[in-house]
């Protein structure tokens, strides 16, 4: 009889999903639309929240990886606190790095929700000393914030009974269509139950261990767009996602997808992990973030909380850094859209939404004045960025006979030089208009 139920809960579980799949599909907001707030905000900042704080060890990873037993990696859940959490002092952060956006980790690999999950009991109410939802005043502080909220959710579960892999080494089943079944129920439980804080995004992880259709990802996306047609999907849903999420390494070539955000942490590693004292520079930061904008795409920095819910040192203060320089040239930072190519101007540029405004974001100290080649517009004028200093400039080498533009050089004086990156703003007559043809042999004068 037992079986008969969970049979007849499955069979009403996939009627569920297909009346989602076919309405979803009607009302999709077309991706412009839905992403338009994703293009402008620019920087995110991530959070990797989770039990692996307690020993400071990789989340999930440690165990799957074999450094640890998972038994004495889920000792951790007996130390993750949470109490000095104050989810509204991280939205005050957060909004002070100048980032628009936060994505947090509603559930890793490991499985540890840390929500009040009706579906199994690991979570961080049933089973730490914290015994509190930690999602829903997060998601309360951001909105109060007016900061977009995203969820990062692991699709893979390496602690779920009935899911298949477990550690590199060990695997529960090979190929179970019932407990398959079992586990595609608890994870659209969960995901139903996450739809309840209506993000604007949803962060998913760990789609590379199955394919679209065991994940039901088709279904997942009309799930989701059902609940809230505006919300936005990373790539990571097999194919069903809204946009790229390069990780770690800065693009080398511009991303080919138009919206896209690389996530990086602050040191080398995801979660808090206090003997990795690697940290990146706030110049660091903000040179990386600048090539991330130049290429029209945005940055997507992680904090790693400690177990009690303390934001390290170093993190805030690298947050509060980012904030200076953010606060101080927002009008180059939100809205705007990817440069012009490098062989232009060597270094990166970005451009105003209607195109009128060029501008450059020096990194180094000039060596003299910078030159800008190929602009065919005029320059109505030309300011330093946060500062407000208009600055000199001219353009030599045009010949009146010739298509080919003049160059076009301005100085950049110490005094009005940002202690990490300067930025110039160029305001042209017209969109911008770049020659790119080939320069020939003068044939007449
Ligand atoms: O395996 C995870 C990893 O632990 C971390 O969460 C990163 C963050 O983007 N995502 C996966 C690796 O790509």
């Amino acid at each position: 009889m037992k079986h008969v139920n969970s049979l007849i809960s499955i069979i009403i579980f996939c009627l569920f999903l297909n009346v989602f799949n076919t309405n979803a599909q009607q009302k999709e907001i077309p991706k412009e639309e839905r992403l338009a707030w994703f293009k402008d905000a620019k920087l995110g900042i991530f959070i990797h929240w989770g039990i692996y704080a307690v020993n400071g060890i990789d989340e999930s990873w440690s165990f799957y990886n074999n450094y640890i037993s998972y038994t004495d990696y889920m000792k951790q859940l007996n130390g993750f606190t949470a109490k000095n959490y104050n989810p509204n002092e991280w939205a005050k952060l957060i909004k002070e790095s100048g980032a628009k956006y936060t994505i947090i980790t509603t559930k890793h690999h490991d499985g540890v929700a840390l929500w009040d999950s009706k579906f199994g009991t690991l979570n961080t109410v049933k089973k730490t000393p914290a015994k509190k939802d930690l999602i829903k005043p997060f998601v309360k502080a951001v909105r109060k914030q007016n900061l977009k909220v995203g969820l990062y959710y692991s699709l893979l579960d390496w602690s779920y009974p009935n899911y298949p892999n477990f550690t590199r080494t060990e695997s529960r089943y090979k190929k179970d269509e019932k407990r398959w079944a079992d586990f595609t129920k608890y994870n659209f439980g969960q995901l139903n139950e996450l739809t309840t804080f209506n993000p604007d995004l949803y962060w998913f992880d760990g789609d590379w261990e199955q394919p679209a259709e065991k994940w039901k990802a088709k279904e997942i996306r009309a799930l989701l767009l059902a609940k809230n047609p505006n919300t936005i999907i990373n790539s990571r849903l097999q194919g069903y996602g809204d946009y790229a999420t390069p990780e770690q390494g800065i693009p080398i070539t511009k991303p080919t997808s138009k919206f896209w955000e690389l996530c990086m942490t602050l040191n080398n590693s995801w979660g808090y992990q206090p003997n990795d004292k690697n940290y990146k520079t706030v110049n660091q930061i903000i040179r990386i973030f600048v090539d991330c904008i130049s290429m029209g795409g945005n940055l997507l920095l992680d904090i790693a909380p400690k177990p009690d819910g303390t934001i390290p040192s170093e993190q805030v203060a690298i947050l509060k850094g980012l904030g200076r320089w953010t606060k101080k040239h927002k009008e180059a930072i939100y809205g705007t859209r990817a440069g012009i190519p490098k062989e232009h101007f060597n270094g990166y540029t970005a451009l105003s939404k209607d195109k009128t405004i060029l501008y450059l974001y020096v990194d180094n100290k000039p060596n003299g004045p910078l030159l800008i080649k190929g602009l065919k517009n005029k320059v109505n004028r030309i300011w330093v960025v946060g500062n407000g200093t208009k600055l000199s400039h001219k353009v030599i080498g045009k010949q009146y006979w010739s298509s080919v533009p003049g160059m076009l050089y301005i100085d950049v004086p110490e005094k009005v030089q940002d202690k990490d990156v300067t930025v110039i703003a160029i305001l042209l007559k017209g969109k911008v208009a770049l020659f790119r043809e080939e320069v020939k042999a003068i044939e007449s004068n």
